[in-house]
This record gives structure tokens, C-alpha cells and sequence, in this order.
């Protein structure tokens, strides 16, 4: 499963936070290629499960980005699994997975599963904190590009700013280097000019926090993201 080298612009869905029905029926009818459940706290099986009820309706892929082996619910379209590249903790890339497969590799469908080399740029990120980062400067990010693309063959490379714009031109060299790997940006596309900007960088973005705050501009990122000529 991996449609997403094909998307361009992407929901992601905090299950911990309130949506109404309203408010997601236009999200889910917005032209988004697929919307993403995830988050770094609060992620629990009934809040993941409840929103997966209400997505699935919806003629959108729903995947949940897995933060916690406990909350795997079934029937997703796909599961992404974030490596930490730029974790100082080895648990973050390799150890958590390990454990993972040893328990329930005997009925894991591979096939689902789409592993994101993750690298996280934003200090102020819960995620930056959780999983134990270091800001890498330009050429550690360009090495983890090609050590993804090159030496794991991840389909996904995703630059993580979480909360806060992150820089374009640092994008475009990514994606330009990478002919394989899909570079997945997210972090503080707010308005429908970032959402151009950034997806004329990257393969696909990802918008989040913005849902939550002011929905008409989020919305308005699908079109933008849609017609950027990269
Ligand atoms: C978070 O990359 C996504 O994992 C999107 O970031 O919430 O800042 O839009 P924002």
C-alpha cells in the first residue's frame, strides 16, 4: 500500500482533538487525497477508533500514523510507521519496531505498512522532544535523505516541522535529490500561499493544526496544494 507517491496534499487528524460532524464532512469532502490519523500524546484506542468510524463513511484512504504498538485499530487503509532518523535514542528508529515484529510479526500484513524515515526540525515539537531528537543542520538532512532513499529504500521521507513553518528551499534540495523516496513535508502551512509554496517543494504536505484553528484557511490549502506546478 503505498498510493502516496500519487498525493499531493494531505489531512492529519489529531484524534485527541473535537471535530464536529459538520466540520469533517468538509474536510473529508474537501478534495484531500487522504487524511492521516495520528499524534505524539493523548492517542489512545477508543479516541483512534471513534474517529476511524466517522472517517471511513467518506470515499477518502484514512492511515494511521502508529506512535504507540497498544493503539493498532484494524481496517485502516494503511499504517505508517515514522523511524526517527535524527533520534539520539536507537529505540526510536530500530528498537520499538523490533519489539513490534517480535510480537506480532506472525500476522502483521506488510503490505499496509508504509515506513516513514522521519526527520523532525522543529525543536518546539512535542515530537522533537518525545522522541529524543537533535536539530540536524542542512547536510545531516541531506544524508538522512540519501540514506533513506539509498541504504533503507523507505518509500517515505518526511520532513517533520510540526507546528512551525519550515523552510522551502531546504525542501526543494531534498525532494530534488530523492528519485524514489516520497518527501512528505509538514509543519505550519496556515494559509493557501504556504501550501502552494511548500507543494511546489515537496511530493506531498501535509496540513494539521491549522483544522482546529481556522478552518476556511485549511481548506483553501487543498486547491492551493493541488494547482502549485512542481
Ligand atoms: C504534524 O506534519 C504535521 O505531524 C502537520 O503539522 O500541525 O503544524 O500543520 P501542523
Amino acid at each position: 500500500m503505498n498510493k502516496l507517491s500519487e498525493w499531493k496534499h494531505v489531512f492529519k487528524l489529531d484524534p485527541q482533538k473535537t471535530l464536529s460532524d459538520h466540520d469533517l464532512q468538509l474536510i473529508l469532502e474537501s478534495g484531500t487525497d487522504a487524511v492521516i490519523i495520528g499524534g505524539t500524546d493523548g492517542v489512545t484506542f477508543e479516541n483512534v477508533s471513534d474517529l476511524f468510524d466517522r472517517v471511513q463513511p467518506y470515499d477518502v484512504p484514512c492511515l494511521l500514523e502508529v506512535s504507540d504498538i497498544e493503539v493498532i485499530a484494524p481496517e485502516f487503509d494503511g499504517y505508517l510507521i515514522p523511524m526517527v532518523l535524527n533520534s539520539r535514542e536507537k529505540k526510536w528508529m530500530l528498537d520499538i519496531h523490533h519489539q513490534a515484529v517480535k510480537e506480532y510479526g506472525d500476522i502483521m500484513d506488510w503490505d499496509q505498512m508504509v515506513v516513514e524515515g522521519y526527520c523532525v526540525l522543529n525543536e518546539e515539537a512535542k515530537v522533537f522532544k518525545h522522541a529524543e531528537c537533535y536539530l540536524p543542520d542542512e547536510e545531516d538532512v541531506l544524508a538522512y535523505a540519501r540514506m533513506a532513499e539509498h541504504m533503507f529504500h523507505l518509500p517515505v521521507f518526511y520532513l517533520e516541522y510540526s507546528g512551525t513553518y519550515g523552510d522551502p528551499e531546504l525542501v526543494k534540495k531534498i525532494t530534488n535529490e530523492l528519485q524514489h523516496t516520497t518527501v512528505v513535508y509538514g509543519g505550519g502551512i496556515r494559509s493557501s500561499d504556504q501550501a502552494e509554496e511548500m507543494s511546489a517543494c515537496a511530493d506531498v504536505i501535509v496540513v494539521g493544526n491549522v483544522l482546529y484553528e481556522d478552518l476556511d484557511a485549511a481548506l483553501k490549502t487543498v486547491s492551493a496544494a493541488k494547482n502549485s506546478n512542481f
